[in-house]
């Protein structure tokens, strides 16, 4: 089945690109329902960053998550001794579901990793960085960010190691990624629904801070119809220092904030660590088969 995504959906938003076992894969949130009010999670992989195939449904809140229902957002996953953690947004708390595969299925863990009200603004939008010494990191939040330890299980924090951080700025989508010996922090700025959405960002010595706010990284090109470039992630090309950003957008040419589109670009790192200004190009990315039904532009 070939489409293009742009056109009349299948929408996604707040990709979460990863690298396991030479492959690419992104973990979104399943679009194009007014109030994001998606129950499920797919998986899209790749072999180029350019095709994408869609596995289908990978967690079904609901059915798969007994104490979550509705608004399934923006996921994330990472890998530890050959099983894939897979985090995510439920009813604002955030999740956690294990597998033995990256595209699953996912079994969830029985309870919020992160209840919601037990810190600081809304719990959504978790990220995962893993340092280079092993330490995995849990970000999360929505107005105020929070960086907490992984415990050794995956499965939970370490309730001592959580930092807060609040910025003007920030708004949601924190996302941490390492090069040499700076650590960057990057983050949604303004709301998703609105042409301003954008992502900003900080650097540090240290993955929890203090940060110091280096200012806009991403943003809209209204004279090419682009609008609303935020909630992102980073990876660095496994064996190489190219680095990608995945990001979304209102769709082209007729969307808006619940009808979001996918789109990668290159994330250049400068000659003295600054990152350039990413240029947000046209193209968002190409799903080459599908399984999904043709059911989900609400
Ligand atoms: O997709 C639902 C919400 O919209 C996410 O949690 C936010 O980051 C924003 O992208």
């Amino acid at each position: 089945m070939n489409w293009s995504p742009a056109s009349a959906g299948p929408y996604y938003a707040d990709p979460s690109l990863v690298a396991f076992g030479g492959r690419f894969y992104l973990y979104p949130t399943t679009d194009g329902n007014e109030g994001w009010d998606s129950d499920v999670f797919h998986v899209l992989s790749s072999d180029d960053l350019a095709s994408w195939e869609d596995h289908g449904e990978i967690l079904r809140l609901g059915r798969d998550v007994p104490w979550a229902t509705r608004n399934a957002w923006a996921p994330a996953a990472a890998e530890k001794n050959g099983l894939y953690y897979f985090y995510f947004t439920a009813d604002d708390n955030i999740g956690v579901a294990v597998a033995s595969s990256p595209t699953g299925p996912f079994i969830d863990s029985g309870a919020p990793i992160v209840p919601s009200d037990a810190h600081l603004g809304r719990t959504i939008d978790p990220a995962v960085f893993t340092d280079f010494d092993g330490a995995a990191y849990l970000i999360w939040g929505n107005t105020v960010a929070h960086f907490a330890r992984l415990n050794d299980d995956m499965l939970s924090i370490d309730p001592a190691s959580v930092v807060d951080w609040e910025h003007p700025t920030f708004r949601e989508a924190a996302h941490i990624h390492r090069r040499g010996d700076t650590y960057y922090l990057t983050w949604s700025e303004n709301d998703t629904r609105d042409p301003s959405y954008r992502v900003r960002w900080a650097t540090s010595d240290a993955p929890t801070g203090p940060w110091q706010e280096r200012g806009v990284l991403l943003e809209q090109a209204p004279e090419r119809g682009i609008l609303a470039t935020g909630h992102h992630s980073i990876l660095r090309v496994p064996g190489t220092d190219d680095w990608v950003i995945a990001y979304h957008r209102f769709a082209v040419p007729d969307g808006d904030g619940f009808h979001r589109e996918l789109v990668i670009d290159p994330l250049i790192h400068l000659p003295g660590g600054a990152l350039a200004p990413v240029d947000p190009r046209a193209e968002p990315i190409r799903l080459t088969r599908s399984a999904i039904p043709e059911t989900l532009d609400t």
